[in-house]
């Protein structure tokens, strides 16, 4: 990997992992794409290329990976799962007719190709508590079928045509730096926020949801770490359940509480996140990843709840 365009690099995931591979990658030429409605600012900007990439325009694709003679294209371009229950016409245009275009410029021009899916791919009948890698996948959710047919679009290109095609299903992802939008995992996100700011967090979700949930540092890990496998111990491709913690809105709740003693939580659940959240399994089985590319999570509830809180507060104390 030394030339790479990333799709989505303003994003919640790519604003973070476009910074992570120019440190990683200095001599590479990593590029940000962006769209006009959400554009390239302040660090991300100047410490590297940028180049206006909508997923939907396959000639914007092909031209920016050829002028910088792109080896690998990591596609984060997407609508989480809420925000596509609104627009599933859109989610499906972004999701599958995206990934289309972008896998046909990477046949066209040799490139690898991470795009990544979710534990949204999974529904109501799959078995719900350590979910197997290989299991029923009958979502309910638009994100979700655009989800699964990612997976097996994805898996088509490298059996059919050879391309080199990998990806991890996330879990609710929590990070510090950009604010997720429109996810039914966000609150788990937003809880931080509100327990820094106001001391008090109106939680969404109902108690006993679990779902599975990552620090964002061990996500960006995951998106190297699996281009970096021997392809010849690689069973799967995709997508590798990946997995770090499992909690309900009480868990996250009590591990903030112990460091914030006085901060409170009520319920006012919102009944189209607590559906999709319901659909979701309670945790997944990674042992596949661990195996075959060496998957190892850094980070627990209380790690990572040491670490959220102690960036906000010097954020917000200012
Ligand atoms: C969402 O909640 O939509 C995402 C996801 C779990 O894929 N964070």
């Amino acid at each position: 990997m030394k030339n790479v365009l990333i799709i989505g690099s303003t994003g919640q995931i790519g604003s973070e992992f476009t910074m992570k591979l120019r440190s990683i990658i200095p001599n590479g030429q990593i590029v940000a794409g962006y769209i006009p409605a959400a554009p390239v600012k302040g660090e991300l900007k100047e410490s590297g290329p940028s180049e206006i990439v909508d997923i939907t325009n396959a000639q914007q694709i092909a031209d920016v990976v050829e002028k910088y003679d792109v080896d690998t294209i990591y596609n984060l371009a997407a609508l989480l799962s809420a925000v596509a229950e609104a627009k599933p016409q859109l989610a499906w245009h972004i999701g599958i007719g995206g990934l289309c275009n972008v896998l046909e410029v990477a046949r066209e021009k040799k490139c690898a190709v991470f795009t990544p899916s979710s534990i949204g791919s999974f529904g109501p009948s799959t078995p719900k508590d350590k979910t197997p890698q290989d299991t029923i996948q009958r979502p309910t959710t638009m994100y979700g079928v655009t989800k699964v047919s990612g997976e097996l679009l994805s898996d088509y290109y490298f059996k059919r045509f050879g391309v080199d095609t990998r990806s991890v299903r996330f879990p609710g992802l929590i990070s510090n730096v950009t604010l997720p939008g429109g996810g039914t995992t966000d609150y788990a996100v937003d809880i931080y926020y509100k327990a820094v700011q106001d001391g008090s967090f109106v939680c969404p979700i109902k108690a006993g949801t679990y779902m599975d949930m990552m620090y964002m540092p061990d996500a960006l890990r995951a998106m190297y770490e699996i281009f970096e496998a021997d392809p010849a111990k690689l069973k799967h491709r995709n997508s590798f359940n990946i997995a770090s913690m499992s909690f309900d809105p009480e868990m996250i709740y009590a591990a903030i509480k112990r460091q914030m003693p006085s901060f409170t939580m009520t319920y006012d659940v919102d009944e189209l996140r607590q559906g999709i959240a319901e659909s979701w399994p309670n945790s997944l089985d990674d042992s596949c990843a661990r195996e075959e590319w060496g998957w190892k999570p850094e980070y627990d509830l209380d790690t990572m709840t040491t670490d959220m809180l102690s960036v906000l507060k010097e954020r917000y104390s200012k």
